[in-house]
């Protein structure tokens, strides 16, 4: 397994790649190209650049967070064999550049959602937060306003305001796409992309959806272990990848996650491992790594990793925000740092105690 980071680019992120690479084990950073939107090919000069920035402190390109799927090919709206067809390009041109996993999502209209950006713990630290009676009082037309005001100043992965202020339009956009239509949409996409990531052999990691249940009465389609055999099933190739989120799957305490690790197997093409900590059935904050501080079993995650043989590359999810630092919320460098040390000393315990 390569412990990495992920970073969201100069004049985007709080952290620097100079900070990352000295966190001991990183081997290098989950990136982007930020400023591309759904549905635009990425140019191969702006990947070569953005590779030699990261390469010149001393990390890697280790894979990509997300090139992210356009709202008409989710919805097979009109642009949609366009929206493939650059979206093929920009696979051709990571892939010319050696970059070997994709992360994309195919959650309707919001990726990943919260409704506390920094909820205080006991101890001190804040941390994104979800409860369900707050999220079903939220106006979905208001979100705008509501995330923009907890985000401080950043822009929020999957929230960026262009997406936050055509909310109406996109709401529309699926109000006849339910989960078998949406599943099928993806389907198509993954066999329109598969000679691709064959001939480059890389490797697509669906998210899982976050929180894993529909919201808003928007669709979600991949929340557990029965949406795994439906995907497998459906495009039953080694390109048609998953990223393995403990926090997203862990939303819902019913996914059994080193059982949903020993079924996936090598399908797994990343991992994004981080704890949380359920007060209720309707609510649920992030936690720090360390098992005992929410209420997963990290040694049994990693575990079922290692016996699948998982070797691919692992981050540590969103972090808590501690010791004052001012950071994109999820995304600041000390308590994801932290992170990488437990996730990395309890896979060296496993090793050594396997042998
Ligand atoms: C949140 C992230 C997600 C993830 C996308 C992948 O912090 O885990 O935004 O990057 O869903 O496309």
């Amino acid at each position: 397994m390569k412990m990495t980071l992920r970073w969201y680019g100069p004049g985007y992120d709080s952290v620097s790649l100079s900070q990352i690479r000295q966190i001991p084990g990183v081997h290098g950073v989950i990136t982007t190209l930020y400023g591309t939107n759904p549905g635009e090919a990425w140019d191969l000069e702006e990947i070569r650049a953005l590779k030699k920035t990261v390469e010149d402190a001393g990390l890697f390109i280790d894979g990509i967070e997300s090139v992210n799927v356009s709202d008409a090919i989710k919805t097979a709206g009109p642009d949609r064999d366009q929206h493939i067809e650059n979206y093929i390009k920009t696979l051709e041109n990571l892939g010319k550049e050696g970059i070997r996993v994709v992360c994309y999502n195919f959650m309707p209209v919001f990726d990943w959602t919260r409704s506390e950006l920094a909820r205080v713990r006991p101890d001190g630290a804040t941390v994104l937060a979800y409860n369900q009676d707050v999220i079903d009082k939220l106006d979905p037309d208001h979100m705008k306003e509501s995330i923009e005001s907890m985000s401080n100043g950043f822009v929020m992965p999957g929230w960026e305001p262009e997406r936050l202020d055509s909310l109406k339009d996109l709401f529309n956009l699926y109000k006849d796409i339910d989960s078998d239509i949406l599943f099928d949409n993806l389907v198509y996409f993954l066999k329109a992309i598969e000679p691709v990531c064959e001939k480059y052999d890389i490797r697509m990691a669906i998210h899982p959806d976050d929180p894993a249940w529909p919201i808003f009465n928007l669709p979600r389609i991949i929340t557990g272990l029965d949406s795994y055999k439906r995907l497998f099933e459906a495009v039953n190739k080694p390109f048609n990848g998953i990223t393995l989120c403990t926090g997203s799957l862990g939303t819902n305490p019913k996914n059994d996650l080193p059982g949903i690790i020993r079924f996936a197997g090598d399908r797994i093409a990343f991992a994004h491992v981080r704890n949380l900590k359920y007060n209720s059935d309707r609510d649920f904050e992030e936690a720090a790594h360390l098992s005992s501080d929410g209420s997963m079993d990290m040694y049994a995650i990693m575990k079922a990793l290692y016996d699948v043989k998982f070797d691919g590359h692992i981050r540590p999810d969103h972090g808590r925000m501690i010791w004052g630092e001012e950071a994109m919320p999820g995304y600041g460098l000390y308590d994801r740092a932290l992170g990488t040390q437990y996730l990395q000393g309890l896979l060296e315990a496993i090793e050594k105690n396997e042998r």
